[in-house]
């Protein structure tokens, strides 16, 4: 790995889980901005030379592109302090990722987008009509996070891995989503953990 350039829209949880894990590792990233708001990753030179599937975020390796976030989190960490010893909690912590792009970012991170950066208002019908499932969905999420946490400090192998990374990219802004995190204390004490972590940075760092 040499001179990794991210591509990215900064205000995505998807893209500071890379920055996240970067910072960790002690990785340095070369960053490359893109305004989802204005199709800034759907231009025909995008798709043909950065992501095919028009979505931010992109590592670039050289002349080698990975698209996909957690996919990116993994390459990165690939052999280090974030990924567990041991087969079944490797495949446990890929679990979480995986949990995390099926059941946990499609409700919470897209409701904090719709909010936020498109606006409730805006929205079209057909969107306005999913609300109500996603919002279930996602306090569902949060609820399975909280009784998971009751009974440890991180998600896989009482160690900090890219599971815990992935997870609380999105849901410590849950609240731009209307989710009340407070009513949630074990991921409110497993955010502090991560946030008082001295490699720790910031979504806005
Ligand atoms: N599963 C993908 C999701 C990527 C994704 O949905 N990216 C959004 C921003 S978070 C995007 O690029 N949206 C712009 C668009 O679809 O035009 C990942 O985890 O990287």
């Amino acid at each position: 790995m040499s001179g990794l350039i991210l591509h990215e829209d900064a205000r995505s949880g998807n893209c500071y889980k890379i920055r996240l894990t970067a910072a960790h590792l002690g990785i340095a990233l070369e960053r490359r901005n893109y305004d989802i708001m204005k199709g800034e990753t759907r231009t025909e030179e995008y798709l043909r030379d950065v992501n095919a599937n028009g979505r931010i975020p992109v590592l670039q390796d050289g002349d080698r592109f990975l698209p996909e976030s957690n996919a990116i989190c993994y390459y990165l960490a690939n052999g280090s302090k974030l990924i567990p010893d041991g087969h079944f909690d490797q495949a446990d912590m890929l679990r979480w990722m995986f949990w995390e792009q099926y059941s946990h970012e499609p409700n919470v991170a897209t409701l904090r987008f719709w909010k936020r950066h498109v606006g409730i208002e805006a929205l079209v019908d057909a969107q306005r009509i999913q609300m109500t499932g996603k919002r279930e969905a996602g306090l569902a999420a949060l609820d399975l996070m909280d009784r998971h946490l009751a009974e440890r400090k991180f998600f896989v192998a009482d160690q900090f891995s890219l599971a815990d990374i992935c997870l609380f990219a999105y849901t410590h802004v849950a609240d731009e989503a209307d989710f009340d995190l407070e009513a949630y204390p074990d991921i409110v004490r497993w955010m502090e953990r991560i946030m008082t972590m001295d490699e720790h940075v910031g979504l806005e760092d």
